[in-house]
């Protein structure tokens, strides 16, 4: 096994979070949690969340949740460019519903389901949020076109919140924290894994990359550049066809002994359909879990927000086979079907956990329904 070190120190850009200089990990999780704090203001919400996440576990706990509680303060981002693509093509909703009246309904209500579904909405959501409307409009409780909007906006945020809403990383109380990154092949999850280390590094974890896509000669060198841009260390396979299994059990073992606080799992592209490579990722869970008991804490399946609702077989097969504890939604920023993400969570009740909005190291925000209903109806 040959571990390559890349760059220990943070990246100028890696550095512009909200500390001046780099700390080591638990002071610097802990300085900025009080900034998160302060900026929450003086109510008393804040200051529980605190003490509720201070105990043994605490440093995970923080983490996980720092990284959703940032995504709040990252909303203008995904408004200016993750999803312009879906909001431009649900724009027309607001014109549709300027001139409602309550004799046009029928037609207003056709238009509507037309345009949520070319947005992927998916064809079950979509009448249900459609036929929603429409009771509630002949019940006379939606009396104007943006009481309607407000109603579709409501509706589409009851469904990611009911089914997903659990899209805090869960990483356990053991070190290292596992996490793989599991799905077919050019979805972004090399990508995905290096913007997710970017975050973690910058919130104070020591984050150490393993190079488990052992198909492709160019996987390992990818997933190197990545190391460097985000200052990781990074394991990698000694020689070719290494066992994708042995290279993530020595990387977490490096991580173990050199007190690593997450492991960043990369794994080859495959289809859901093949049977061989399938079993391929069990054996690469199993390999995880004997290091570390209880890992990897999350698996997450990376799917590529341009095949639009072609993902749903995909992700329920992986499911099947290894369970997924999250999906990371990739090129939403060049696709105007944003509207896969409801359906998937509708569908599938595994929460979104990131949404990728663009290929530059920031370009991965942690979701957060609210945000990405503003987003896409603003
Ligand atoms: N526009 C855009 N491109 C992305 C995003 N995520 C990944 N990509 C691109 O998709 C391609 C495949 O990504 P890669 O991470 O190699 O996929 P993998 O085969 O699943 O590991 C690359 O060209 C990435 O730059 C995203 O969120 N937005
Ligand atoms: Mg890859």
């Amino acid at each position: 096994m040959i571990m390559a070190s890349s760059s220990p120190s943070a990246s100028p850009s890696a550095q512009l979070s909200l500390l001046s200089k780099p700390l080591p990990p638990r002071q610097s999780v802990q300085l900025l949690f009080n900034v998160t704090q302060s900026r929450a203001g003086p109510r008393g919400a804040a200051s529980s969340r605190f003490r509720c996440f201070a105990g043994q576990t605490g440093f995970f706990s923080r983490l996980g949740r720092l990284i959703k509680e940032k995504a709040k303060n990252d909303v203008e981002k995904i408004f200016s460019g993750g999803f312009s693509k879906t909001r431009d093509n649900l724009a027309v909703i607001d014109e549709l519903l300027l001139y409602w009246n309550l004799a046009d309904t029928d037609r207003v209500l056709d238009e509507l389901e037309e345009v949520l579904l070319v947005a992927d909405f998916g064809p079950k959501i979509t009448i249900r949020i459609v036929e929603g409307l429409r009771e509630d409009i002949l019940a006379g409780k939606l009396k104007s076109g943006s009481e309607i909007k407000d109603a579709l906006r409501k509706s589409v945020l009851e469904i990611l919140t009911s089914k997903g809403s659990k899209t805090e990383l869960k990483l356990g109380f053991r070190k290292p924290a596992v996490i793989m990154i599991v799905g077919v092949n050019g979805g972004g999850k090399t990508t995905s894994l290096g913007k997710l280390a970017y975050r973690l590094k910058n919130e104070g974890a020591k984050v150490l990359l393993a190079a488990g896509d052992t198909f492709r000669a160019a996987a390992s060198d990818q997933l190197e550049i990545w190391a460097e841009r985000t200052g990781c260390e990074i394991v990698v396979a000694e020689r070719e066809n290494a066992k994708a299994s042995s290279v993530l059990s020595q990387a977490v073992k490096r991580g173990k002994e050199e007190r690593f606080d997450i492991v960043l799992c990369d794994t080859s592209g495959r289809l859901h359909t093949n049977y061989s490579l399938m079993e391929e990722l069990i054996a690469c869970k199993k390999a995880v879990s004997k290091v570390v008991s209880g890992a990897p804490n999350e698996i997450l399946q990376v799917l590529d927000g341009t095949t639009g609702l072609n993902m749903l077989p995909q992700a329920r097969e992986f499911n099947d086979v290894v369970g997924i504890t999250g999906l990371v939604l990739t090129k939403l920023d060049g696709s105007a079907r944003g509207g896969c993400v409801v359906s998937v969570v509708d569908e599938l009740g595994i929460p979104v956990k990131f949404v990728g909005v663009g290929e530059g190291v920031e370009d991965l925000q942690p979701f957060d329904a609210e945000a990405f209903v503003n987003a896409i109806f603003s």
